[in-house]
């Protein structure tokens, strides 16, 4: 018999899905026996928060979504906290748990995995939830999901599927059509949005994650117009680092919003301007540029930050290719340049010693493996990163210190990204105690035959915290965790550990480990 378990394999193969991330349990069963003989890959978490984040940095380098399957109960709980920084960054993220049988759930009887309303815990995390009470429902909610991921704003999805449904037959059931295309920006609004940049004196762009998949036409548009792009973390790469007009610093920075008040025409191309990139450290709120034009998927997002003088709602890279058709004045390749290097210069300058050389520290990663994905925790190095690291290409920077900003991120964010790109080294950035929040997930590199440096940025405890405490004149109490022997934790895995006490230790070992596909873990000693 053909089970609506099989069903759903069928459908996720046939939409393209070729990993999932998942835990079996006794509740979600007929998920595996769907398995049997497909062509997907299945990759086994330690922890479901764990598989999130899996599936989150597969989604953010392979571009397809994440897919994860959980039991109900507590494996739907622990899958939340990732769904949490998938919906702030807006990956693409589909997680199908099982429930009870509908004549079980959430009745207080007290059955194995009970809640009292499963979906509910999704809704805060999701852009859609869906609780299946038929088979026949199934497809409709998988075309909703696969619609928001390529024709919306794409967030988590969630579809939770009783256990009585997914055992029964869906031997007449019809694969889930998919036919939908993103919005598009309307011609009069495009042409305003041309003739604003076309008048401008002093164009500028700011860019963020929504315009990563349109690199080559958005360095077109800055070249033509000379307008210098500043990137917020998720847009880092977007133009390489020496590119004249490339801004990869913070909005956040002083410098930074100095040369974006002095811009007389703003574009900005899939970013929500959100506080984290451009109000970081919650100073001041960030002035909205007077001339905006906005490019946006989401016409819901049009308004939040800044309101527009024009807004144009759809696919970043649509929407660039149909200004870029447009008249845009004279090409002024070169306009930009001195105000876009003042600007790096000056913001540089302003940071802190300390930032100064964590800074010097990932340039080092990105000039010894230009291939690299680096993917990042909340720690120190990768806060002084998200300040003005510049990034060699489009999806090679991202990490969990900005949105939600959870720990425990990075370490399983880098195994999907490994494979999504098997063939790129990965450097996973993570503090001692961040690493701490997900070390079960150590043993997954070893799964799947991972290409990953784990680089352990180890001052033993919550250092960015004790300092905001020492800072606002607390007596620092918790922060002073001791991290396990890191030599001994990667040796109980079979990896090679490295004490790194120097640049030149760090760009060596790093140079060896681009040589071979290999897994390491490099102590950082930090304090
Ligand atoms: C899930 C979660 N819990 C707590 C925090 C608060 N928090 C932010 S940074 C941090 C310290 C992390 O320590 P570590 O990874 O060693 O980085 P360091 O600051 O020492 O570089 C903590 C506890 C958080 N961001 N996420
Ligand atoms: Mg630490």
């Amino acid at each position: 018999m053909r089970t609506l378990g099989h069903y759903l394999i069928e459908a996720l193969e046939a939409a393209g899905v070729r990993h999932v991330f998942g835990i079996p349990g006794v509740h979600n069963l007929e998920l595996y026996r769907g398995l049997e003989g497909a062509s997907l890959r299945h990759i086994t978490g330690r922890h479901e928060q764990g598989l999130g984040f899996m599936a989150d940095g597969y989604a953010r380098i392979s571009g397809r979504p994440g897919v994860c399957f959980t039991i109900s109960g507590p494996g739907c709980s622990n899958i939340i906290t990732a769904l949490g920084q998938a919906y702030g960054d807006s990956i693409p993220l589909l997680v199908i748990a099982s429930q009870n049988r509908r004549a079980d759930a959430g009745s207080g009887r007290g059955f194995l995995h009970e809640l009292k309303d499963q979906r509910a815990l999704a809704v805060p995390v999701t852009a859609a939830s869906f609780a299946i009470g038929e088979p026949a429902e199934l497809p409709a909610a998988l075309a909703q999901a696969f619609a928001i991921f390529a024709a919306a704003r794409p967030r988590p999805v969630y579809i939770e599927i009783p256990l009585d449904i997914l055992g029964a037959s869906a031997e007449a059931l019809a694969l889930p059509v998919h036919a939908a295309s993103p919005p598009r920006a309307e011609a009069p609004a495009l042409d305003a949005a041309a003739a604003l940049l076309a008048g401008a004196k002093r164009p500028l762009v700011l860019a963020g994650g929504g315009a990563l998949h349109a690199a080559a036409l958005l360095q077109r548009l800055v070249e033509h117009l000379g307008a210098p792009l500043v990137m917020t973390t998720n847009a880092r790469g977007l133009l390489p680092g020496a590119h004249p007009l490339a801004v990869a610093m913070s909005p956040s920075l002083e410098p930074v919003r100095a040369l974006i008040g002095a811009a007389d025409v703003a574009l900005a191309v899939g970013t929500e301007l959100g506080p984290t990139d451009y109000d970081m450290y919650g100073l001041s709120e960030f002035p909205p540029p007077p001339n905006l034009v906005r490019i946006d998927i989401d016409a819901g997002q049009m308004l939040r930050g800044a309101t527009p003088r024009v807004g144009l709602c759809g696919d970043a890279a649509h929407t660039l290719q149909q200004l870029l058709e447009r008249n845009l004045g004279p090409a002024r390749p070169g306009r930009g340049a001195d105000a876009a290097a003042a600007t790096r210069q000056q913001a540089l300058a302003a940071l802190p010693p300390a930032y100064q050389s964590h800074l010097a520290l990932l340039d080092l990663i990105r000039d010894t493996l230009p291939d690299a994905v680096l993917v990042g925790d909340s720690t120190q190095l990768v806060y002084a990163g998200n300040l003005g690291f510049a990034a060699a290409r489009p999806g090679s920077w991202f990490n969990s210190a900005t949105g939600y900003g959870t720990l425990g991120y990075a370490l399983p964010a880098s195994t999907g990204a490994g494979l999504a790109a098997p063939d790129r080294p990965i450097v996973c950035l993570v503090g001692d105690g961040g690493l701490q929040f997900s070390l079960g997930e150590l043993a997954v590199l070893r799964d799947v035959d991972a290409w990953t440096a784990i680089i352990v940025w180890n001052n033993r405890g919550y250092g960015e915290i004790r300092s905001s405490m020492l800072a606002a004149g607390i007596h620092p109490e918790g922060v002073d965790v001791q991290p396990p022997d890191l030599a001994l934790l990667a040796a109980a895995y079979g990896y090679t550990h490295r004490l790194i006490e120097t640049p030149q230790a760090l760009g060596d070992a790093l140079a060896q480990f681009g040589r071979q596909r290999q897994i390491i873990l490099l102590e950082i000693a930090a304090d």
